[in-house]
């Protein structure tokens, strides 16, 4: 059965840059994922990236530091296990983002995200402003990721927050860090943050986001680790360019986009 998105939700992608399918995964489908992917962490299966090898403001400062061995992302999701393969390729999925890309071949990148981020309680960090567009190399920055909750996501487990509007925006370099994060000391950068909502999620909830939409999330301040499964795609005419990190792995192509 083809999806049609509702008028509200292509007008919400457009303005803001993201919108949220609420009750997109069953729970059984829901619960399925949540039993593979807590397997995967305990024992921590890699290849895995540990909050002390991001580095970012609340990370471990190390791995050999208190809590340097708590994971950041689990790397290669669409490889880990048929429940995340089946997530990657959603039928439903393939067809919202073909009427986002207004094309109907679309494609998962393997370079970009793929992963399951993680925040744990304790010893998790803070991500700072930023477009994932900064470190990817495709024809067009025409990108979009795909977020799922697989538990309840608000600002006290670290939620994404994003500044609406920002991708269609442009950022003059001075505004960025030498990371490509916003510099918040500066006034005008300041006006902007001031804008942020925070995107809370109910279990099973996804968030489509657009790959210039400036988001930045906190710590988890709870006692539960939140998971969150995360996908990135194009459309098969904005191809990543030849020889960058873009390009490492073949993308993957979506069927039933239509
Ligand atoms: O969960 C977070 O801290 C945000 C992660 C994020 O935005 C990213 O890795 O691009």
């Amino acid at each position: 059965m083809s999806v049609e998105l509702k008028t509200e939700d292509l007008s919400a992608f457009a303005k803001d840059g993201y919108f949220v399918a609420r009750g997109f995964l069953s729970e059984p489908v829901r619960a399925k994922l949540k039993a593979s992917i807590l397997g995967d962490l305990e024992p921590l299966v890699g290849p895995a990236e540990l909050e002390a090898d991001v580095g970012y403001p609340g990370a471990p400062g190390d791995r050999s530091a208190e809590g340097g061995a708590t994971p950041r992302r689990l790397l290669h999701a669409f490889a880990r296990s048929n429940d995340l393969r089946a997530l990657a390729l959603h039928e439903e999925v393939a067809q919202i983002l073909a009427q986002l890309m207004g094309s109907d071949q679309v494609l998962l990148s393997q370079c970009h995200h793929n992963c399951v981020m993680t925040k744990y309680p304790g010893f998790s960090s803070a991500t700072l402003w930023h477009q994932d567009i900064r470190y990817w190399s495709f024809d067009r920055p025409e990108l979009i990721s795909v977020w799922y909750a697989v538990g309840d996501e608000l600002a006290d487990n670290g939620a994404l927050s994003v500044i609406p509007g920002t991708h269609v925006e442009n950022f003059g370099r001075g505004r960025l860090d030498r990371n490509l994060f916003l510099r918040p000391e500066l006034a005008e950068n300041q006006g902007l943050i001031e804008q942020a909502k925070v995107v809370e999620l109910a279990a099973g909830d996804a968030l489509f986001f657009h790959c210039r939409l400036f988001h930045a999330a906190g710590r988890n301040l709870t006692d539960q680790v939140k998971i969150s499964p995360v996908f990135t795609y194009h459309a098969q005419n904005n191809q990543p360019i030849p020889e960058t990190s873009s390009d490492r792995l073949p993308s993957i192509m979506l069927s039933n986009a239509t």
